[in-house]
C-alpha cells in the first residue's frame, strides 16, 4: 500500500473547504489508490466550525482517510505537507479600498509563506485559491525562497473548466470532446478566456472551435465576458459565491499536476512567469501548460493574434499594478 500524502487545506471551516475536504478525503485529488492524511487550519473564530467539520470527516469514514489535523496553529498545519491548497484568505468587503484588502492577505501570505518554508515537507506543491490569488502566489514565493518556484502555483482551471463549459452548451457537445481552451493572466475579470486553439473531438477527428461555432462575433465578445464574469454570476444566483466548481477545479490541478496531463491535452495554470509569450517574467500569469512527472511546462509556440496579443498584454499590465500594489504594503 502507498504511504499516505499530507494535504493542507487553510480556510478549511469555509464554504470552498466544506466541498474541498471531502472531495480529497475520496480520492478525487490524488487517486482512488492514495491515502491521504487531511490538514485543515483555519483562524481562531473558525475553531469551533473547523472542529464540526472535522468530526464530520470522522463520521464519513472515508476508506483512504488515514488521519486529520484540525488546527489554528500554521506551523502545526504545515508540519509535514506533501500538498498545499491555500483557501484562507480576507475577503473583501463593502467599503474597503483595494489597498486594506491587499494589506490583509500581503500579511497573511507572508507569514504562511515562511511557515510552509520551514515545516514542509521537501518538493511540496502549493495552489493558491484565495484571492488575489496570482498576487498571492506570488508574495508566497517571495517569503518562501527556498521553495523551488515551479512548485508555486495559483487556480485558474475553474475559469479554464467555464470555459470548457461554455463551448460545449454552445455546440450541444460533451465537455469530455472539447479540450485545449487557454485561460491567460490573471484570475479576475482582466482574464483571457481563448479558444483559438481548443478542439472537439468528432467521428472525423478533432475540429477547431472556430469552425464549428461559425461565430467568431459570439466567441471574441459574449463568450468571452461570460467566462470573465462567471463568478459574479454564480454570486448572483446563489448568494454565495462558487464553492463545488472551485473545489473540484482545485482537484483537477493538482491531479493533473502530480499524475500528468493527457497527450495533446493542456490546461491553464497560473505559474511564475519566465517570459515566456513576452509576458513580464515575475509575475504569477496563468498559461496553457502540459504535466508530466510532477512538473508543469509552458506550451510553447502557438501563434498569438492581435486580437490576443492586446488581451495577454491587458492581464498583465494589471497583474504589474497589483504587484506594484503588494509590495507598497510591505513597506
Ligand atoms: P469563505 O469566506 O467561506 O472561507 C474562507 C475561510 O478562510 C474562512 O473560514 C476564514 O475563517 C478562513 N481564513 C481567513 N483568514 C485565514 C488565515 N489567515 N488562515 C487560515 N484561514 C483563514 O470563502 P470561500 O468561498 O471558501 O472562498 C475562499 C477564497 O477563494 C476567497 O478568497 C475567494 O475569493 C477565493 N476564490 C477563488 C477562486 C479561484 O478560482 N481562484 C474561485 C472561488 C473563490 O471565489
Amino acid at each position: 500500500a502507498k504511504d499516505p500524502v499530507r494535504v493542507l487545506v487553510t480556510g478549511a471551516a469555509g464554504q470552498i473547504g466544506y466541498a474541498l475536504v471531502p472531495m480529497i478525503a475520496r480520492g478525487i485529488m490524488l487517486g482512488p489508490d492514495q491515502p491521504v492524511i487531511l490538514h485543515m487550519l483555519d483562524i481562531a473564530p473558525a475553531a469551533e466550525a473547523l472542529n464540526g467539520v472535522k468530526m464530520e470527516l470522522v463520521d464519513a469514514a472515508f476508506p483512504l482517510l488515514k488521519g486529520v489535523v484540525a488546527t489554528t496553529d500554521a506551523v502545526e498545519a504545515c508540519t509535514g505537507v506533501n500538498v498545499a491548497v491555500m483557501v484562507g484568505g480576507f475577503p473583501r468587503k463593502e467599503g474597503m479600498e483595494r489597498k486594506d484588502v491587499m494589506s490583509k492577505n500581503v500579511s497573511i501570505y507572508k507569514s504562511q509563506a515562511s511557515a510552509l518554508e520551514k515545516h514542509a515537507a521537501a518538493n511540496c506543491k502549493v495552489l493558491v485559491v484565495a484571492n488575489p490569488a496570482n498576487t498571492n502566489a506570488l508574495i508566497l514565493k517571495e517569503f518562501a525562497p527556498s521553495i523551488p518556484e515551479k512548485n508555486i502555483t495559483c487556480l485558474t482551471r475553474l475559469d479554464h473548466n467555464r470555459a470548457l463549459g461554455q463551448v460545449s452548451e454552445r455546440l450541444s457537445v460533451q465537455v469530455s470532446d472539447v479540450k485545449n481552451c487557454i485561460i491567460w493572466g490573471n484570475h479576475s475579470s482582466s482574464q483571457y478566456p481563448d479558444v483559438n486553439h481548443a478542439t472537439v473531438k468528432t467521428p472525423a477527428g478533432d475540429k477547431p472551435v472556430r469552425e464549428l461555432v461559425a461565430d467568431d462575433q459570439w466567441l471574441n465578445t459574449e463568450f468571452i465576458s461570460t467566462v470573465q464574469q462567471r463568478g459574479a454570476a454564480i454570486i448572483k444566483a446563489r448568494k454565495f459565491s462558487s464553492a463545488l466548481s472551485a473545489a473540484s477545479s482545485a482537484c483537477d490541478h493538482i491531479r493533473d499536476w502530480v499524475l500528468g496531463t493527457p497527450e495533446g491535452t493542456w490546461v491553464s495554470m497560473g505559474v511564475y512567469s519566465d517570459g515566456s509569450y513576452n509576458v513580464p517574467a515575475g509575475l504569477i500569469y496563468s498559461f496553457p501548460v502540459t504535466c508530466k512527472n510532477g512538473e508543469w511546462s509552458i506550451v510553447q509556440g502557438l501563434p498569438i493574434d492581435e486580437f490576443s496579443r492586446k488581451k495577454l498584454d491587458l492581464t498583465a499590465q494589471e497583474l504589474s499594478e497589483e504587484k506594484e500594489l503588494a509590495y507598497s504594503c510591505l513597506s
